[in-house]
């Protein structure tokens, strides 16, 4: 399998996020993606590229994804925020006030504080000198390996963080900015892929992801997650939500109760499975969080580190055209296997020979 690198992600490394009342060191850190890297390269799971990407590409597909006043503020957030102080520099920024119910997100607020708020959801996604770059080059790795399906291509990985599943049309939040996974599926359906379903893994439900698609029928939406009664992103997730519109019955969730084991996690998944095939899906997106494993320091499934490639052999049993694209996933020593072996379950299960070579790249 291809995997998309996006070798400008450690320029986002928040200080600390909001938890539990406190101000704490970020769980989402620089070495997630350098331990996955350095496991791809030792278990030779195939090539790993670099992507570029025009500008004017990228820009196509994440307005279809994003706000534009949204995007307006992340670019050049940074250059206000230090422009205020140049001691700001060393100060990452959190939000502290927001627009819930009856106050006003039309509007768009002078003050870059409301602004802050405006756009996003938590106090646990600190925007840094290097979110914004990093955020882009995550888009650019996911239009990279949707033109890598697009062009033939059976499989490929975004190699990528902050990830994106949180992320909305016009907000940042769970240490998200920019939706990797629809940028993703949207590439796909501008290339020509009539359906495209997208399948979310992440322990925490991709609220940003199904908002984005809610109302549209040309991509569905599947996500197993902890009950959002208990679990963040607390406010999304619930299994009456099915879609809006024409895009109702294109969005699926399946909530599972804190502690949930791989029996029943897996019956979850072959029911996720299910109503995939039944879309009729032409290609297939899947936001890989690997915060299901026992042992991760902020999340509460137990998948164990072998489990997960039945994760991957599962998917495979589709038979779709598939890009992963990283989401979370926090016990840094075992954030790199359990990656691994998601994707080396589907590339075994895809039916294809294991390949210690480049040249492998039309899988
Ligand atoms: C991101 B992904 C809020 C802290 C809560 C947020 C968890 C984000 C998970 N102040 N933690 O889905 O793995
Ligand atoms: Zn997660």
């Amino acid at each position: 399998m291809i995997t998309f690198y996006n070798d400008k992600h450690s320029l986002h490394q928040g200080k600390f996020e909001m938890f539990r009342g406190e101000l704490v060191p970020c769980h989402e850190v620089a070495s997630r993606a350098d331990r996955i890297l350095s496991e791809i390269e030792r278990r030779r799971l195939g090539s790993v590229k670099k992507p570029r990407i025009e500008d004017k590409q990228l820009e196509e597909i994440v307005d279809k994804v994003h706000a534009k006043r949204y995007l307006e503020f992340l670019r050049h957030a940074w250059e206000e925020w230090t422009g205020f102080d140049p001691k700001n520099r060393q100060r990452d920024v959190l939000p502290s006030v927001w627009p819930v119910r009856s106050l006003r997100s039309d509007q768009l607020p002078q003050n870059f504080a409301a602004r802050m708020g405006l756009f996003s959801f938590d106090a646990g996604t600190p925007l840094t000198v290097g979110t914004w770059a990093s955020s882009w080059g995550g888009a650019a790795c996911a239009i990279a390996a949707a033109n890598h399906i697009l062009s033939g291509g059976h499989a490929a990985f975004v190699l990528t963080r902050p990830p994106g599943h949180h992320a909305g049309h016009d907000f940042f939040g769970g240490y998200c900015f920019i939706n990797n996974a629809a940028v993703a599926a949207q590439a796909l359906r501008d290339g020509g892929k009539e359906k495209v379903a997208i399948l979310d893994v992440d322990y925490h439900h991709g609220n940003g992801t199904q908002a984005i698609f809610y109302d549209r029928a040309d991509i569905l939406f599947v996500s197993i997650h902890g009950d959002p009664a208990t679990e963040y992103p607390f406010f999304l997730g619930y299994s009456d939500e099915k879609g809006e519109g024409a895009g109702f019955g294109c969005s699926i969730n399946i909530p599972l109760p804190r502690g949930t084991g791989f029996p029943a996690w897996s019956n979850a998944l072959l029911q996720a499975l299910d109503a995939i095939t039944d879309f009729n899906a032409d290609a297939l997106v899947v936001s890989l969080g690997l915060d299901t494993y026992a042992g991760d320091p902020i999340s509460g499934f137990q998948l164990n580190t072998d489990d997960f490639f039945s994760v991957g052999e599962m998917i495979a049993t589709l038979g779709l055209t598939t890009i992963f694209a990283l989401e979370g996933g926090y016990a840094l020593d075992a954030i790199g296997q359990n990656t691994a072996n998601v994707l080396e379950g589907f590339h075994r299960a895809s039916g294809r020979k294991n390949s210690n070579t480049s040249n492998n790249e039309q899988l």
